[in-house]
This record gives structure tokens, C-alpha cells and sequence, in this order.
């Protein structure tokens, strides 16, 4: 951590706070009982802690019907390699990767039938946080929905398989606590981490679209709303 917070300047250290807050043996400081800023990460990218928090038990009970349809599962990527995140989707496509490639597909391979429908609350969800982060008429199509335990990750990556570059990807965390690696926009950028809670919204659009990504091992815990999970919504406006 050292090594790049010289350089960062004071917002850096900020975010080391909250990462040394939350690390280790529980720790409470007179900090936890105010509400949390909303911090805008870099020019595009803004982070609106707790926007989900009221909506995320019905966020849950909407991922449940998803899953009832269009199950979790384990995707392997065209290296081989089988993802530690199980995903599934909803609206008009999803995101699918096998040994041939990645892809929007607008089926569920699994079964061939369509995804399903994108809820109502969701997509009500993810154009207030995009016109909260400063991005209007906000239409995605595509929800792809991440499940982590503990020990799964992401490993860096960009997304860039969506046509609109400007459009934002806005990411719903629910359940356990995470750290999203975020870097720049050449894999050899240095990596800051962020942790993000359960409500949180972080919005990546225009010239943070194509910023490097990822999230780190999941610790294992429990979570009143999620169980051993953390379960992520992105949203993506894919055509
Ligand atoms: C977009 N998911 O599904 S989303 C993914 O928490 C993905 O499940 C992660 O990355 C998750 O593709 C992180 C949030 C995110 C973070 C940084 C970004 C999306 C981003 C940077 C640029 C563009
Ligand atoms: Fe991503």
C-alpha cells in the first residue's frame, strides 16, 4: 500500500482508511455511525454508498425468481479455465463464456430459452444510480448477475464487449463485504482497492468505461440478507 500512496495524494489515504477499518480483528471507531460520503473515484466514476441498501432485500427476492429459470453455474473461459464466480443473467442478452469465446447471447445456453425478463425494480434501480452518477437516459439491456462465496474472484479484466462506450456499467453490491481492484486504463497501471458494502452502488461510465477491474478473494462470512454470499447486479447497456 505504501508505495502508492505517496503518490495518490490525500483521497488515496482515504481509502486506505476504510480498507484498515475493516480489515483484520473487528474494530469499531466513532466513524461507523455517520453516514458515508459518496466519493467520486476518477473522472466518470462515482461510488454512491448505500443507494441500494432499502431496495436489497427485494433485490434478493428478484434474483431468486432469476435463478428459479436461468440457475447459477460455473462458465469456463475460452483458456480453459472454470470461473470461481457462478453468474446467470436477465434482460434481452447475457453475458456467456465457453472454450469457443465470450459473448452476449440473447438465449441461456444451458436451456436455449431466453433470459429472464429484466425486473422492473432493477432497471428503476440503475437509471436513478446512473442519473445520480451524472449520466442521463440511462437504457440497459443486460443485467448480468455475479455470485461469490468465500475464496471466489475476478481476476483483472476489462469490458469491452458492449457497443455503447460511453454508457456506464453500473454495479450493485449485495451481501458480503468485497474489494474491488480498480487500476487503469493499461493492465500495467497500478491496482487501488476499494472495499464496497452491501447497497452500494459504483457507476463507471464515459472516461472511466474501460478501466482494468476485478475483485479480490471473497472472505468467507455471513450475511442476514445473503447468507455466505456476495451477490453483484451489472448493468450494461450492451447494444
Ligand atoms: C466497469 N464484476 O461482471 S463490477 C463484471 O463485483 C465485473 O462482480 C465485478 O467486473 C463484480 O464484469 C465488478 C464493478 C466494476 C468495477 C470496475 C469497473 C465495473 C467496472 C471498471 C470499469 C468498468
Ligand atoms: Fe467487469
Amino acid at each position: 500500500m505504501g508505495s502508492f500512496m505517496g503518490t495518490q495524494g490525500a483521497f488515496q489515504e482515504n481509502l486506505c482508511a476504510y480498507e484498515n477499518g475493516n480489515s483484520g480483528t473487528a474494530m469499531t471507531s466513532l466513524f461507523d455511525s455517520l453516514p458515508r460520503a459518496n466519493e467520486p473515484l476518477e473522472e466518470g466514476a462515482v461510488i454512491l454508498r448505500g443507494f441500494a441498501t432499502a431496495e436489497a432485500p427485494a433485490l434478493v427476492e428478484e434474483v431468486a425468481r432469476i435463478t428459479q429459470a436461468a440457475p447459477f453455474r460455473h462458465l469456463v473461459t475460452p483458456g480453459g479455465y472454470t470461473m470461481s464466480v457462478a453468474m446467470t443473467n436477465c434482460g434481452r442478452v447475457g453475458w456467456v463464456s465457453d472454450r469457443t469465446g465470450y459473448r452476449y447471447s440473447p438465449v441461456d445456453p444451458a436451456t436455449g430459452a431466453s433470459w429472464p425478463a429484466m425486473p422492473e425494480k432493477f432497471l428503476d434501480l440503475a437509471v436513478g444510480a446512473a442519473a445520480g452518477a451524472g449520466f442521463t437516459n440511462y437504457n440497459p439491456d443486460a443485467c448480468l448477475v455475479n455470485r461469490y462465496v468465500g475464496g471466489a474472484k475476478l481476476s483483472l479484466h476489462q469490458d469491452r464487449d458492449e457497443k455503447d462506450a460511453w454508457a456506464p456499467i453500473v454495479s450493485v453490491s449485495i451481501g458480503l463485504p468485497a474489494v474491488f481492484l480498480w487500476g487503469g486504463r493499461r493492465r500495467s497501471d497500478p491496482v487501488r482497492r476499494l472495499i464496497v458494502e452491501s447497497g452500494d452502488i459504483v457507476v463507471w461510465g464515459g472516461p472511466a468505461r474501460f478501466v482494468y477491474h476485478g475483485v479480490a478473494p471473497l472472505k468467507d462470512g455471513q450475511h442476514p440478507l445473503t447468507g455466505e454470499a456476495r451477490i453483484n447486479l451489472t448493468f450494461r447497456k450492451v447494444f
